[in-house]
């Protein structure tokens, strides 16, 4: 019997206080709540969620090694990380299922150090300034480049 497929979401420094700073920027939502809108889609995809927090880097990366061969996909919001790791950008390269890098501002729109990501160009897709809706549509953009089937379910 093979177990559900899982998106891994992980999310990078100071985004634990998301929803209680900055809300003209990020929103008033609070990280559960986008935990609680991830695993609404990924329950209605009969898929897994694992969703973290670190706001440190090599447990970043480290988590990045433990699920880089079991994810069915990978969605990341790096935070401050996005703009100057390459550690995280040479950890990503190495996900086997499709990365998907999030941003729930702007990044474009704001000052000129956010313009330039480390991750972009070793993920499948970019969502920027959608809000916390962003993760949700980086779900469906795992689920549309695995074409609705898990690459490691051999079932
Ligand atoms: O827009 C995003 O999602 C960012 O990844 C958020 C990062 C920022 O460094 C990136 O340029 C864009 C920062 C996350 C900080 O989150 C906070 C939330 C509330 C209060 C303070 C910080």
């Amino acid at each position: 019997m093979s177990s559900a497929p899982t998106v891994v979401v992980l999310n990078g420094p100071n985004l634990n206080l998301l929803g209680e700073r900055e809300p003209e920027v990020y929103g008033h939502e609070t990280l559960a709540d986008v935990e609680a809108l991830c695993r609404a889609r990924t329950d209605e995809l009969g898929w897994a969620l694992d969703f973290r927090q670190t706001n440190h880097e090599g447990v970043m990366i480290d988590a990045i090694h433990e699920v880089r061969a079991s994810a069915v996909g990978l969605v990341i919001n790096a935070g401050g990380w996005t703009h100057t790791s390459v550690a995280i950008r040479d950890a990503l390269a190495a996900v086997q299922g499709p990365v998907v890098e999030v941003h729930i501002s702007d990044v474009h729109a704001r000052e000129a150090f956010r313009h330039f990501s480390y991750i972009s160009d070793v993920s499948e897709a970019v969502i920027v300034g959608r809000g916390v809706r962003g993760y949700v549509e980086a779900i469906d953009a795992v689920r549309e480049h695995v074409g609705g089937r898990a690459p490691h379910d051999d079932a």
